[in-house]
């Protein structure tokens, strides 16, 4: 073999290596994970009469069901769930529950935060996606398809069990 010849080897080799050097940057594996993710049983909207919107005063029934899970992140960097979708319901938002003066509540959050190396739990009484307006009952046993968008993994699509309450 030509001197010529096995340097051009060298060099098609030490390109190689530099090429699966770079991977991470613009092939990451997925860095987060789902785990143990269910559903609450729901009753999906009934065609309101006359036009009339839902009562607020029953706010988790009548329409409305929550999902939760657990998200793991194996990578070095945080990221964020940033939207949620699912074609059993009219609208998927990311909710976070808490009780301020024994009166529970919940409201919207713009994203959900996974740090580095760990994880964050969507669970009753806490951060969870809010299904609004099923158009379907969830009934336990059911199982229904959720998309998850994160900043940094991109679109994530599991299937989630419809599951009673864990008391
Ligand atoms: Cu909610």
């Amino acid at each position: 073999m030509s001197k010529r010849k096995s340097q051009f080897r060298l060099s098609a080799v030490l390109m190689l290596v530099a090429v699966i050097a770079i991977a991470p940057a613009w092939a990451a594996p997925a860095a987060i994970s789902i785990e143990n993710a269910w559903a609450r049983p729901g009753i999906a909207t009934a065609a309101p009469a006359g036009g009339a919107m839902q009562s607020s005063a029953a706010p988790m029934k009548g329409g409305n069901s929550a999902v939760y899970f657990i998200l793991k992140n194996a990578g070095t960097t945080e990221d964020r769930l940033i939207a949620a979708s699912s074609p059993v319901a009219t609208k998927s938002e990311l909710h976070i529950s808490r009780i301020e003066n024994g009166v529970a509540s919940m409201r919207a959050v713009p994203d959900i935060a996974v740090p580095a190396g760990g994880s964050t739990e969507l669970k009753p009484g806490g951060l969870h996606v809010m299904l609004v307006g099923l158009k379907q009952d969830l009934k336990v046993g059911d199982r229904i398809p959720l998309e998850l968008r994160f900043a940094r993994a991109g679109v994530m699509q599991l299937t989630v069990e419809v599951k009673m309450m864990k008391q």
